[in-house]
């Protein structure tokens, strides 16, 4: 099954969202498999964001990536990286639809509240920088029944 790398930005810990966020991907029908709050690293940030290196909002997007806690999140589903992706809308707030976490919850597309990987090799990627194998659970759930 399909996993992906979301997170909760560190103005969506600030914004009291994490279980907001949490109950929209679990009520869609989506496994969560991994979690943990965490302070990134500079390191870590560079290394994530590593495609935006040469943008002019780099320095910007690491220091607030950085500026407190984020809730990092492995889910898995069918079709999950996608279907997320719709679930955050568009990355600029003020272009995202209604019932979306960035139209509903955002404002400016530098506090935009969740990050998700945009693609099977950016989740892969995303993943494995963010969790060791025995941070991840593989688990039954009854409710998958009805899902699938
Ligand atoms: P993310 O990686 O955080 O999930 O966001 P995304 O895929 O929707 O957007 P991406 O193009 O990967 O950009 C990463 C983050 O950089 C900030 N950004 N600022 N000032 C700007 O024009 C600008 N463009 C992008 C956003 O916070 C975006 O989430
Ligand atoms: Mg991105």
């Amino acid at each position: 099954m399909e996993k992906t790398f979301l997170m909760v930005k560190p103005d969506g810990v600030q914004r009291n969202l994490v279980g907001e966020i949490v109950n929209r991907f679990e009520r869609k029908g989506f496994k969560l498999v991994g979690a943990k709050l965490m302070q990134i690293s500079d390191e870590l940030a560079s290394e994530h964001y590593g495609e935006h290196k040469e943008r002019p909002f780099f320095g910007e997007l690491v220091d607030f990536i950085t500026s407190g806690p984020v809730f990092a999140m492995v889910w898995e589903g069918e079709n999950v990286i996608k279907t997320a992706r719709e679930m955050m809308g568009k990355t600029n707030p003020a272009e995202a639809l209604p019932g979306t976490v960035r139209g509903d919850f955002g404002v400016t597309v530098g506090k935009n509240v969740i990050h998700g990987s945009d693609s099977p090799e950016s989740a892969e990627r995303e993943i494995n920088l963010f969790f060791n194998e025995t941070e991840l659970v593989s688990y039954e759930k009854q409710d998958s029944a009805w899902i699938y």
